[in-house]
């Protein structure tokens, strides 16, 4: 009998963030493989990575694991989709906007999901069927902030044309709300979740970004929009998540004959 997943995933995640942190802090320092401009991994990716692949591997050995250092390694349709370290720019500068990231993708949709951030002792949970939760308390999405500020999150990257992302956001301040970015999709999802933001965008971000906090904006009863699961299975795609409360969010972020609208 294997244990529940939910409840493994959330307990491997604070695993994890324990050890990043740990690695982190040692004498030496981190190691950096760089990977691409603004893109690198260091040597805690790879041991979390490790760590969390190792654990899965023990608990439940029939289920895949596409991993954003180590790529897809077994079924796709029962299968863990894992950022080891989202954010590593951040995390690796000593700031808290980073997280783990542990989805389970069921060959139909994202089931379940746990983002952890450990530098802000936040953690985050949810399943289908079950709601979400963040730091044990249920997610209630659409509610909005009191202070009637409308927030969005935004994620870039070189993946996307820079043209396109300040036209976004133009349109966002045109539109009377403000957005905010954070270097981690993790933290921006986290953010919906937690009531600070009421959507997260990135035009062009990865299933290991998303997985997990999608699952978990859907089961809390949120939106969620991404390309088709067969091509998000291999390269990034346009992602929206968010809570309901602003119905045209998809047309301001995506106005209709735009290139990402498509
Ligand atoms: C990063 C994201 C960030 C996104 C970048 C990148 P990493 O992940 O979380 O929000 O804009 O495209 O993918 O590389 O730090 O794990």
């Amino acid at each position: 009998m294997t244990a529940d997943r939910l409840g493994f995933a959330v307990s491997l995640a604070r695993k994890a963030g324990a050890l990043a942190q740990s690695m982190r802090d040692q004498a030496g320092g981190l190691d950096y493989t760089i990977k691409a401009p603004e893109d690198y991994a260091t040597d805690a990716d790879y041991a979390v990575e490790a760590l969390i692949r190792q654990r899965i591997a023990e608990t439940y050995p029939d289920d895949g694991v596409l991993g954003e250092e180590e790529g897809l390694k077994g079924r796709v349709d029962g299968c863990w989709i894992v950022d080891p370290i989202d954010g590593t720019i951040n995390f690796s500068r000593g700031m808290d906007d980073w997280g783990i990231s542990i989805g389970y993708f069921n060959g139909t949709e994202f089931e379940l999901g746990v983002i952890y951030a450990p530098d802000k002792d936040l953690m985050a949970s949810g399943q289908i069927g079950r709601g979400a939760f963040v730091n044990g308390k249920p997610v209630t999405l659409g509610q909005g902030h009191p202070d009637q500020t409308k927030l969005i999150s935004i994620g870039y990257s070189d993946r996307q044309p820079m043209q396109e992302y300040t036209d976004r956001i133009a349109r966002i301040r045109a539109a009377g709300m403000d957005h905010r970015r954070h270097g981690a999709a993790t933290i921006g999802i986290l953010g919906v979740l937690s009531g600070w933001f009421d959507a997260y965008y990135e035009r062009a971000l990865n299933i290991w970004d998303a997985a997990a906090g999608l699952a978990m904006i859907k089961a809390a009863g949120g939106v969620v929009e991404h390309g088709p699961f067969d091509t998000f299975l291999k390269e990034p795609t346009r992602v929206l998540a968010h809570n309901g409360r602003i119905p045209e969010i998809a047309q301001i972020v995506d106005p209709p004959h735009s290139q990402a609208a498509e």
